[in-house]
């Protein structure tokens, strides 16, 4: 196994419930180190920026005023195989499909407010890291 990088966003409606310390206590449990950290309201242009893959999606609009409709906090975590690992602990996309006693089983209302996100590939991972995070900001550097 090898030692990866992936980013996870708690998204507006957890961080709406304060569950942030339950969601990172998951994290810790499962061997996942935050070694980047911010709070943020991001800017229509940011969560634009940041999920332009789904740019032509039907969804993209909603998910964007979504993503902008409160304060997210934004981390980097680390251990191995992080990247599935952080999939796992989340849980599908969907609450209705999400397995029991992931963050989106317990914290997701819907589809589209579904407490987190989190990279889908270690490419990805890097460029979603690299979006929020100077090099500098995230430790060891
Ligand atoms: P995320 O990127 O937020 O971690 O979620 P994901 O990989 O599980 O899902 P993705 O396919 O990347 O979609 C990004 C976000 O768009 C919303 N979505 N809505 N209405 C729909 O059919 C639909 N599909 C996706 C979700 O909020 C999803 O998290
Ligand atoms: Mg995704």
């Amino acid at each position: 196994m090898a030692l990866e990088r992936t980013l996870s966003i708690i998204k507006p409606d957890a961080v709406a419930k304060n569950v942030i310390g339950e969601i990172y206590s998951r994290f810790e449990k499962a061997g996942l180190k935050v070694v980047a950290s911010k709070m943020k309201h991001l800017s229509k242009q940011e969560a634009e920026g940041f999920y332009a893959v789904h740019r032509e999606r039907p969804f993209f609009a909603a998910l964007v005023e979504f993503m902008i409709s409160g304060p997210v906090m934004i981390q980097a975590l680390q251990g191995e195989n992080a990247v599935l690992k952080h999939r796992d602990l989340m849980g599908a996309t969907n609450p209705k499909d999400a397995a029991p006693g992931t963050i989106r089983a317990d914290f997701a209302d819907s589809i589209d407010a579904n407490a987190v996100h989190g990279s889908d590939s270690l490419e990805n991972a890097a460029i979603e890291i690299a979006y929020f995070f100077p090099a500098t900001d995230v430790y060891p550097r």
